[in-house]
């Protein structure tokens, strides 16, 4: 499946750059463009979501259906970094991976180094509460976890 991804602007990667990816594993996370979800179709990143913040989105998605949810950690035209989806409400249980689409950022406090492109960091959430998170890099890239 070919996507662009050149709303994703990576930190000092190609602007407009087209790949081909995969979306195995992941539960909720869509192309740069919303399309059909065999899994969920509440848990998806709002439109502000990687496009111009703000962070957390206003909504939260709601993943309470899924055992796994996958967060891309992308760049953003106007925050600089954004989180997608931003906001979340999850089930006590729920795993949830971090995909670094785009390096040059960190997710403080679950794991505040700097990464790559690449890098994917889980936590599994097991008592209720909200969680926040941001990146320590871009002012205003912001993130947080609901679990009930
Ligand atoms: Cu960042």
């Amino acid at each position: 499946m070919k996507f662009s991804v050149s709303r994703f602007i990576a930190c000092g990667a190609l602007v407009g750059a087209t790949v081909a990816g995969s979306l195995a594993g992941a539960d909720n996370v869509r192309a740069a463009q919303p399309g059909p979800n065999p899994t969920s179709k509440t848990c998806v990143p709002a439109k502000t979501d990687g496009t111009s913040g703000q962070y957390p989105a206003k909504a939260s998605a709601n993943c309470t259906a899924l055992k796994t949810v996958t967060v891309w950690v992308v760049s953003d035209p106007i925050v600089s970094g954004g989180f997608a989806p931003s906001n979340i409400t999850i089930k006590k249980g729920t795993k949830v991976t971090w995909i670094w689409k785009a390096g040059g950022h960190n997710l403080a406090p679950f794991d505040p180094t700097i990464e790559s492109q690449g890098h994917k960091f889980s936590k599994t959430f097991t008592k209720a509460g909200k969680y926040k998170y941001s990146c320590q890099v871009h002012p205003g890239q912001y993130g947080v976890v609901t679990v009930k």
